[in-house]
């Protein structure tokens, strides 16, 4: 009997690559795949109103229970029972365990039991354990839940990477026992660096417990595009067939066309935010500096193709006088462009998918604009 408190459906395989077409049903909502997850790692994806997110399709967003943890505290999140309320979100959530952001404070301490950290408010102490996390993110609320993992230094040697899985299997199946569904998913992650070895032990370890889903973790942390095309060129399809497969923090065009041809369904990434911010727009021809003077008296919108409001309403001129005069309206049309960019890519990959056209697709797409295959 399936009691699993998400439903995956896969609906086609495209004929010539792995890439699947799927749906997950959750009670929040049904989310199409290959889907991209906007980050909010603090209850907010920044810049944008709910609104917005759901004028641009947006079908799940990602936050965080080490940043929530942490501000505002789960007395606040059990005060407005949970994350959904508190944030007015209607559609799913998933949430990461906290583990990769606590590997990337400095200081960190990981015993076989726990992670111990600083607090970065306050400096004082405190300690992550997987059954820690999994109480943080039952307090979110989230419909899909991350175990606590170890992502360590993609540069690190063989034998700390072979203890990471070791931990990370550990803490897997301490989460599988101490996990109450009750309408919350939960997702394995696997890690191994870039040892084709110890990823092949992390995913039969992770995959021997029964997971909701399973994520390809410890990818896209400061690696050459070659080492993570192996992994992912090695691994991806041997994820379970009828689950939910995540490759955790990417998001460029680049890496999310690899991750769709060899088998992934979602992905998060905080680059089409961020990139916004900064004044950098993702279209479909490639990237455009839009602080740039070259586009002062542009009068044309970011990208002809797009249909997101920003392109709807203003030039590129005009988006460059903001982002010269700081105005935060800039950041907001910008951050808008570039997730609507992200979402309408996966779109069409759906698309393509369904018609077992995703190689055709992925040709178009880099033959006609300036992004790197690679
Ligand atoms: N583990 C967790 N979250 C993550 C990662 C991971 O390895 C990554 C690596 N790209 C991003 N976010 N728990
Ligand atoms: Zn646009």
């Amino acid at each position: 009997m399936d009691d699993s408190p998400i439903k995956f459906e896969l609906i086609h395989i495209d004929r010539y690559t792995g890439a699947r077409r799927g749906r997950i049903v959750t009670k929040h909502g049904t989310i199409e795949t290959p889907v991209f997850m906007p980050v909010g790692t603090n209850a907010t994806v920044k810049t944008l109103t709910n609104s917005l997110l759901n004028d641009i399709n947006t079908e799940i967003i990602l936050a965080n229970a080490f940043h929530l943890y942490l501000r505002p505290g789960l007395e606040v999140l059990e005060h407005f029972q949970g994350l959904h309320n508190f944030m007015n979100w209607e559609k799913p959530i998933l949430t990461d365990s906290g583990g990769f952001q606590v590997f990337s404070l400095p200081n960190t301490r990981l015993t076989d039991e726990k992670v111990i950290f600083k607090s970065p408010l306050d400096g004082s102490q405190i300690e992550l354990t997987p059954e820690k996390s999994l109480d943080i993110q039952k307090v979110i609320g989230s419909d899909i839940a991350m175990v606590l993992d170890v992502c360590i230094n993609s540069l690190s040697g063989y034998d700390a990477v072979k203890d990471s899985v070791q931990k990370t299997f550990n803490w897997a199946l301490r989460s599988k026992r101490y996990h109450n569904s009750n309408g919350q998913a939960l997702f394995g992650i696997v890690q191994g660096g870039l040892f084709e070895d110890l990823r092949n032990l992390s995913l039969s370890q992770i995959t021997s417990l029964d997971f909701d889903g399973y994520a390809l973790g410890g990818l896209a942390v400061g690696e050459k595009y070659q080492d993570s095309e192996k992994i992912l060129k090695a691994f991806g399809n041997k994820l379970p067939e009828n689950k939910p497969r995540y490759i955790m923090g990417i998001g460029s065009p680049t890496m999310m066309f690899l991750s769709v041809e060899n088998g992934l369904d979602m992905f998060d990434c905080v680059l089409p935010t961020r990139m916004g911010r900064h004044g950098t727009a993702l279209t479909w021809k490639g990237k455009l500096n839009l602080k740039s003077s070259e586009v002062k008296f542009d009068q044309k919108p970011i990208d002809e193709k797009c249909d997101c409001y920003t392109c709807k309403n203003h030039s590129r001129g005009y988006i460059h006088h903001l982002f010269k005069k700081d105005e935060v309206l800039g950041k907001i049309l910008l951050s808008i462009h570039n997730l609507r960019f992200n979402i309408s890519l996966v779109e069409k990959m759906r698309e393509a998918i369904e018609n077992d056209e995703f190689k055709f697709f992925k040709d178009e797409f880099f033959s006609s604009s300036t992004y790197s295959l690679t």
